[in-house]
């Protein structure tokens, strides 16, 4: 993979709703990381095509024996691309991650065959794309991003096309 770090939104997509309400190494600084690598046209927007085309990537790279799907093991495997000069993160947010994901991987295996097809993610990062969607123009901008404390009320509307 020449750029791993790309897909780590569409991870973010996919891991947000367990992450949400706890301290995971995050925080506004890594969200705005995480989206200049997702928004591929470098046009403040991340689009559905460029999350899930982000996604898509992440699960070829994570599908080492190319099977389709990916077994728990793969899934656990995946790495958590960083910013340069971010900490290790310790052994318990590490061991923390691990519980997330086996309990994502549960979530996302739908046919209960062990492994996780790109068909099995679609739905869940589609729905986590609409929640981060706030003003429903089909695309995420930072300012819709999770962060922490209240997010300003003023939401600018949907540009008309
Ligand atoms: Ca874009
Ligand atoms: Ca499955
Ligand atoms: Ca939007």
């Amino acid at each position: 993979m020449r750029h791993p770090a790309v897909a780590t939104l569409a991870l973010a997509l996919l891991t947000a709703g367990c992450a949400a309400g706890g301290p995971h190494g995050g925080g506004p600084e890594r969200s705005a990381w995480m989206f200049e690598r997702l928004d591929a046209d470098r046009d403040g927007r991340v689009t559905w095509a460029e999350a899930w085309g982000a996604a898509a990537a992440r699960f070829d790279a994570a599908d080492t024996d190319r099977s389709g799907g990916l077994t728990l093991a793969e899934f656990q495997a995946q790495t958590v691309p960083r910013p340069d000069g971010a900490p290790e993160p310790s052994a318990r947010m590490v061991e923390r991650r691990a519980e997330r994901r086996a309990r994502r991987f549960r979530a996302l295996d739908a046919n209960q065959d062990g492994q996780v097809t790109l068909a099995e993610m679609r739905p869940f990062a589609q729905a986590r794309f609409r929640a981060m969607d706030a003003n429903g123009d089909g695309a995420v901008t930072l300012d819709e991003l999770p962060r922490r404390g209240p997010r300003p009320a003023t939401a600018a509307p949907a540009q008309p096309r």
